[in-house]
């Protein structure tokens, strides 16, 4: 896993990078990724460590439509929710296509939320999406502008004793859609991203892969002589009859909880 105190560039010139959990994302266009009807490309969570910690998050992006569907989210490393989900993009329910965002937090075991709406955001056009994460404070910016301020229930990162937040993006709506071109990640007190982003990148993929083999080679071992119902790896991921991780499923899984919870999980 790359350090998270790492710095991170994503181009998408060379494929995913740490956005390695991905299904139904549109890479026919160079440079950019887009997700339409239901698809999400997010990093793994994995436990608290994963992802990344206080620092400047900064994604160039574009949302069409004016419904929910869209979202630019920051998953708790743990994968466990309720809890300190981040979402720095997503569109309102009342049809007016306001984009807004959402700190969640875990109070005693329910999901409780603050919900800003930034004001005077287009669709259609790309833009600078950013939230600062340091201790205390979380700011979200579009192209420059604060859009948001929470200084309540901001989450403490992992390098000072909580946890860290994965990277993701989804959509969920046939009649919207994100185009995502650059994400960055600078970690506070800065961090070269020239220096790391090829170790970071190929550390992340040799590692998921290793780790995926194991998980889905010990599935496989633990399931001998059980063949009646859906398989899952230690990820909770469900397997398909050939070991490999079943996306559909999976997908299918994390919408039913979104329409159950209103956040995304498996
Ligand atoms: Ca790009």
């Amino acid at each position: 896993m790359a350090n998270a105190t790492d710095a991170l560039s994503i181009s998408f010139d060379n494929g995913l990078g740490s956005l390695g959990n991905a299904w139904n994302v549109d890479q026919s266009v160079p440079g950019q990724v887009t997700l339409a009807g239901s698809s999400a490309l997010m990093e793994w969570a994995f436990g608290p460590s994963s992802g990344h910690g206080y620092g400047t998050y900064t994604i160039d992006a574009k949302v069409t439509g004016n419904q929910p569907g869209p979202g630019i989210i920051f998953w708790p490393g743990d994968n466990q929710w309720p809890g300190q989900e981040l979402d720095l993009l997503e569109i309102t329910p009342d049809g007016s296509g306001r984009q807004y965002g959402t700190i969640h937090w875990n109070a005693n075991g329910s999901n409780a939320y603050d919900a800003k709406v930034f004001d005077g955001v287009t669709s259609g056009v790309f833009h600078q999406y950013q939230m600062v994460w340091e201790a205390g404070h979380i700011t979200f910016k579009v192209d420059g502008k604060e859009t948001a301020s929470f200084t309540d229930h901001v989450p403490v990162d992992f390098a000072h004793g909580g946890m860290n937040d994965t990277i993701g993006f989804i959509n969920t709506n046939n009649n919207t859609s994100l185009t995502v071109r650059q994400v960055d990640f600078t970690p506070q007190g800065g961090g070269s991203v020239a220096a790391t982003v090829g170790n970071a990148v190929s550390a992340v993929t040799a590692n998921v892969i290793t780790a995926a083999v194991d998980q889905v080679a010990n599935v496989v071992s633990t399931a001998t002589g059980t063949s009646s119902g859906t398989q899952y790896d230690s990820w909770g991921e469900p397997l398909k009859a050939d070991g490999s991780v079943d996306w559909e499923a999976l997908a299918a899984t994390v919408y039913a909880n979104h329409e159950a919870t209103g956040s995304w999980f498996w």
